[in-house]
C-alpha cells in the first residue's frame, strides 16, 4: 500500500492485519460449506455477529444503543457530546448464500477506524458513531434496507414490525429475542441523523477491478423498485385434466415473465430486471399449480425511466393471462439518490493524498446510505470485488484493498468531523 510520506507521520494509519483478522473471526459465524455466510436478519447467527461486534466495542469503552427497528449505534465519544456525530457504518446481516464482505466490511472498517483513533490518541470534537443497520438484505423479511428505510420514515415502523418470514415469525418477535440477548443497550429514538454519514462497501461489481483502481468514489445510488406479483389459476388433477380445461398458474406466470422481459429489454443494458423469488403452490408434482407468487427487482439510475418502466410493469401485471388472473403489489420504491458533493470531494481528496488509484462511480447495488442521503450529507467508498462477484459465497476482496478503503474512510471521517456541512 503506497503512501505519500508527507501523510504517513501526520495522520492515523489503520492496522490492516487487525482488520483482516476481524473479518476471519466474523466469517466463522454462520459460515456456509461453500465459503460464504448465512446470517440473515434477526437470526441467531445475526445476533451472534452483533454480539461479537459489541464485545469488541465494549472492550474499548464505546457505548451502544438500539432504535425501535433494531438499528445499532456504537459511539466513540468526542470532546463535545453536544455536537451531532459523524455517522458511518453498514450492515452485518447477509443473504442466505452471502459473501464474507457484503455489509460486514463497512462495519468492521469503522471499528478499525475507531480503534486506530484510540491507538493514536486522537480526540475528535464530534462523537463518531458506528451504525449497524437492521435487515439491509431484505431476504428473510422484505423489503431490502428495512432498518434504514424505517429510520428515514420511508417504511412505517408498524408495517415493518408486523412483517413475517416464510415460517410466520414476525420482525417484532425476532427483534425482541435479539435485543434481550444483546442487553444492556440504551434506547435510541427512530430517525437518528448526524453531521455526516459515510459508508464503506465492496463494489459488488467488476468495474474497479477492470479499471485497475483501488478506490471507488461513489457519487450516487441508482433507483430500485420491488414488486410482488401474484398469478392465480385453479388447482386440478395432473392426470385427468385436459389442457383446454386448465388454469395453470405456472404456465401463466412463465408467459407473463417472458412478456415483461421483452417489454423492458434495454439494448444499452443499463436497466436491471430480476425475478429472484418464484413460489409455486401447492407445489405437488401431481397438481396443476393454482397459484404462483414472484418478485420483481427493477433498477435504473434515471428516476423518470425507472418510474415509466415500473408503471408499464404494473399495467402488464393486471387482468388475465392464459386463463389466470394477475395482480401486483408495490413493495418498495427507492428513487435514485445523489451524494453530497462536499463529502464526495473529501473521499476523493483522501484517495488522492494517499496515492491510491480511484474513480468516480454510481452504485448499482442499493445501500443504507440511500436513506441517510435524504436527511444527512452522505458519501460512500467502494473497494474492488474479485471478478465482480457478490451475493454469492465466492465473494472476495483482497486484504490490501480492505485496508486501503479503511484508510480512506479514516481520513474522510476525520475530514468530515472538521467540515462545516
Ligand atoms: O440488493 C442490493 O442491492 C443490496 O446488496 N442488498
Ligand atoms: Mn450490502
Ligand atoms: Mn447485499
Amino acid at each position: 500500500m503506497e503512501m505519500h510520506q508527507s501523510l504517513v507521520a501526520a495522520t492515523p494509519l489503520i492496522n490492516g492485519s487487525r482488520l483482516s483478522e476481524r473479518h476471519c473471526e466474523m466469517a466463522r459465524i454462520g459460515a456456509t460449506a461453500n465459503g460464504g455466510v448465512n446470517r440473515q436478519a434477526l437470526t441467531p447467527e445475526d445476533t451472534e455477529g452483533r454480539r461479537l461486534l459489541l464485545q469488541w466495542a465494549r472492550a474499548r469503552g464505546y457505548t451502544a444503543a438500539i432504535d425501535p427497528i433494531g438499528n445499532l449505534f456504537i459511539r466513540r465519544a468526542g470532546s463535545r457530546a453536544d455536537l451531532s456525530p459523524v455517522m458511518t457504518g453498514s450492515h452485518l446481516d447477509s443473504q442466505p448464500t452471502g459473501g464474507k464482505y457484503d455489509g460486514v466490511y463497512g462495519v468492521l472498517a469503522v471499528l478499525e477506524v475507531l480503534e486506530t483513533l484510540d491507538d493514536y490518541n486522537v480526540v475528535t470534537e464530534r462523537p463518531i458513531e458506528l451504525v449497524v443497520w437492521m435487515n439491509e438484505e431484505g431476504s428473510r423479511f422484505g423489503p431490502v434496507t428495512m432498518g434504514s428505510a424505517v429510520a428515514a420514515g420511508a417504511v412505517s415502523l408498524e408495517r415493518a414490525l408486523a412483517t413475517n418470514d416464510a415460517r410466520g415469525t414476525s420482525v417484532s418477535e425476532a427483534l425482541a429475542q435479539q435485543v434481550a440477548q444483546l442487553a444492556p443497550l440504551e434506547s435510541r429514538p427512530l430517525g437518528a441523523t448526524g453531521h455526516a454519514y459515510i459508508e464503506a462497501h465492496i463494489e459488488q461489481g467488476p468495474v474497479l477491478e477492470q479499471e485497475a483502481r483501488d478506490i471507488g468514489v461513489v457519487s450516487a445510488i441508482q433507483g430500485l423498485h420491488l414488486y410482488q406479483v401474484e398469478v392465480r389459476g385453479f388447482e386440478a388433477h395432473a392426470g385427468t385434466t385436459p389442457s383446454r380445461h386448465r388454469k395453470d398458474a405456472l404456465v401463466a406466470a412463465s408467459a407473463l415473465i417472458a412478456k415483461l422481459r421483452a417489454e423492458v429489454a434495454d439494448p444499452a443494458d443499463v436497466l436491471r430486471f430480476t425475478v429472484g423469488r418464484f413460489e409455486v403452490a401447492p407445489g405437488s408434482p401431481h397438481i396443476v399449480p393454482g397459484k404462483v407468487t414472484f418478485s420483481i427487482d427493477l433498477r435504473h439510475p434515471d428516476p423518470e425511466h425507472l418510474l415509466r418502466t415500473g408503471e408499464r410493469i404494473l399495467e402488464l401485471c393486471a387482468g388475465e393471462i392464459e386463463a389466470c388472473t394477475v395482480c401486483a403489489k408495490v413493495m418498495l420504491r427507492s428513487s435514485p439518490v445523489q451524494f453530497d458533493t462536499r463529502l464526495v470531494a473529501a473521499v476523493r481528496n483522501a484517495a488522492e493524498h494517499r496515492g491510491f488509484g480511484y474513480m468516480s462511480m454510481v452504485s448499482g447495488a442499493t445501500h443504507d446510505a440511500k436513506y441517510m442521503a435524504e436527511r444527512t450529507p452522505t458519501a460512500m467508498i467502494f473497494v474492488p470485488s474479485e471478478k465482480g462477484i457478490s451475493h454469492n459465497e465466492l465473494e472476495h476482496t483482497d486484504d490490501e484493498d480492505l485496508a486501503a478503503g479503511a484508510q480512506i474512510l479514516c481520513d474522510a471521517v476525520l475530514a468530515a468531523a472538521a467540515m462545516e456541512l
